[in-house]
């Protein structure tokens, strides 16, 4: 799906703002009707945001079931005779749209835009109501999967994520106007020969004939390529390269023309020329050996929750910037596009991940142990769930497939791996994201309880990607013994011969803790728990990255393992730093 863009040809208008909004815990909306007049109350809400801690009330922070967000926009009268489209980027963790009384779409997964063509539904010049409930009910048969358990004090949402449970409309919400005849879809594969770079390129149209024409224009908009017909390759001698650190972007610009050689549509896309592969234990960005450094993030803010916002997207670069990190993971779910959009400019390398998080009973929240389910099964995550999650997986691609700092897919974050009912659901859903993106390597986020020997899963990923907590969860406080025993589990890694990233290590931190001697949860000891392991990653030569856990303090379920939020952040929820954050300076930037 292609984002809503402002051309020659197409015009958006972005319907964020205040919006009416509603809970419906006795879930009666759907069948009274709400979308058919103003919602009932009179309460409003951010768009984008996360509703929960918009309002100060505990049961609306905790609340889940149905969510009703309605608000009343005028179609530009510029726009009669045009293709008008609704696109939401994301409504978590499911929506269903009306556009008056008129339902237009359904969406399952909260982290990924869903649209649809609603020029029947609305007239331009005039006022259309839009209506969407959002569902933030976890199942299993959700990604991420949780379940709702009855208790003394009545039913409560349980998930085994390891943070809080954000939902609404994150990202904003768009009505854009396409001409009838359009392009539908654009895919670019990039590649290198020497100083010259080609651009493979594929058009998808709709609505009639038309000829494609493609131009490729430099950063100072110089044309430097010409291409005909749906697919090609352009070829760019002496191009330059999109690499870390140096995010040099391309503008690809796909125009349908008609029979009088006038254009019909045009869309842009920018394009950075460079290759992934992995070779051995080496994970090669343009041929050269990548050092990943960095971390796990999440999009996590004060009052905002999960919603996207500019400044903080600026600020989180900048920091990423101070501190010398050159890469990070979008854990645990697919981030805004924006997000994205700016990695490409800034060059930074992501992994990007889906919202395959907490499918693995052994674990939860933070805490090891058994969560009362087994995690495979026909009851609990069975073949509806794996579904979902190659839907998941097959979104994510098709609306990341283009961006260069995209380098590495991560189809889940720890799940079960070492059971035969994990490998039969993992098999097939590699080959889901193969078939999607036949072009960067795949991988999944291992966890402990799955070392090296055990795991069953980590043969079809073309990286390890494992997350490890020597020192804190396991040889909590003695870090001689957790240099011991990480080094010995990553001699057995290594033997698989493939690259090894170490997508997690962290210790919780509260700020300003202080202790002389190495004490877990001071900022000593968090200095000291990242240095040893850095002894051990720097002695073995598969491992090709490091990502601390986390990038900032965020907010999870409250419990006896956390205080006020997970506090692993090398800087502070609102992005103060720690003392670590300085010594990852030292260590990255030199
Ligand atoms: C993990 C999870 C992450 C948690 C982290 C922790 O392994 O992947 O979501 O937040 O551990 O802090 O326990």
């Amino acid at each position: 799906m292609l984002r809503p863009q402002d051309t020659a040809t197409r015009e958006k208008k972005q319907l964020d703002g205040l919006w009416r909004f509603a809970l419906d815990p006795d879930g009666e909306g759907r069948s009274a009707g709400w979308y058919r007049g103003p919602l009932p109350g009179r309460r409003l809400m951010a768009v984008p945001a996360s509703f929960n801690d918009v309002v100060a009330d505990a049961a609306v922070r905790d609340y889940f079931g149905d969510l009703w967000y309605q608000t009343v926009v005028r179609v530009p009268r510029g726009w009669a005779g045009e293709r008008i489209v609704l696109n939401l980027e994301s409504a978590t963790h499911r929506a269903v749209v009306w556009v008056g009384e008129t339902q237009v779409a359904e969406h399952e997964g909260g982290y990924t835009p869903f649209e649809a063509d609603v020029t029947e539904h609305v007239t331009p010049g005039e006022e259309v109501r839009i209506t969407v409930v959002v569902n933030n009910t976890l199942s299993f048969r959700s990604i991420p999967p949780g379940a709702v358990e009855e208790t003394a004090s009545g039913k409560k949402q349980r998930y085994w994520h390891d943070f809080f449970n954000y939902a609404g409309l994150h990202r904003s919400v768009w009505l854009y106007a396409t001409p009838r005849t359009h392009v539908s879809d654009l895919t670019v594969v990039t590649g290198l020969d020497g100083t010259t770079g080609t651009v493979g390129y594929t058009v998808e149209t709709e609505g009639g004939g038309a000829d494609v024409a493609v131009v490729l224009r430099d950063a100072d908009g110089a044309e430097v390529a010409t291409g005909s017909g749906a697919s090609g390759t352009l070829t760019v001698a002496d191009v330059h390269r999109w690499a870390p650190g140096d995010g040099y972007l391309y503008d690809l610009e796909a125009r349908l023309v008609d029979g009088d050689g006038a254009t019909a549509d045009s869309y842009h896309l920018k394009v950075g020329v460079r290759t992934v592969e992995v070779r051995g234990t080496q994970f090669l960005i343009n041929g050269e050996p990548f050092y990943f450094k960095g971390f796990g993030m999440h999009e996590d803010h004060a009052v905002i929750g999960k919603a996207h916002n500019n400044a903080h997207l600026v600020n989180d670069f900048e920091l990423l910037e101070w501190i010398g990190a050159n890469s990070f993971r979008t854990s645990h779910y697919p981030y805004s596009e924006d997000v994205l959009e700016h990695a490409d400019r800034q060059g930074v390398v992501v992994i990007d991940e889906t919202a395959a998080v907490g499918l693995n009973m052994g674990i939860g929240g933070g805490i090891f142990g058994g969560q009362g389910y087994t995690t495979f099964s026909p009851e609990t995550a069975n073949d509806v769930t794996q579904e979902v999650h190659a839907q998941a997986i097959r979104e994510l691609i098709a609306r990341d497939k283009n961006h260069p700092s995209v380098v590495l897919w991560s189809i889940a974050n720890e799940p079960e791996s070492e059971t035969e009912a994990a490998e039969n659901y993992f098999r097939p859903l590699f080959d889901v994201a193969r078939e999607a993106d036949p072009t960067r390597p795949v991988g999944f986020v291992n966890v402990m309880l799955a070392p090296h020997g055990k795991c069953r899963v980590s043969q079809f990923g073309d990286v390890l990607m494992l997350n490890r907590y020597y020192g804190w969860y396991v040889d909590t406080g003695d870090l001689e013994a957790a240099e011991h025993d990480f080094r010995a589990e990553l001699d057995g890694w290594s033997t698989d011969g493939k690259p090894i990233i170490i997508t997690e290590y962290g210790a919780d931190t509260y700020p300003g803790q202080h202790s002389i001697v190495p004490e877990p949860w001071s900022e000593e000891y968090q200095i000291a728990y990242l240095e040893t392991n850095h002894r051990v990653f720097d002695s073995v030569e598969a491992v090709v990255g490091e990502h601390v856990w986390n990038f900032a303090d965020f907010a999870t379920t409250s419990g006896i393992m956390r205080v006020g939020g997970n506090k692993k952040g090398a800087f502070t929820r609102d992005r103060q730093p720690k003392a670590a954050a300085h010594a990852l300076r030292r260590r990255w930037r030199g």
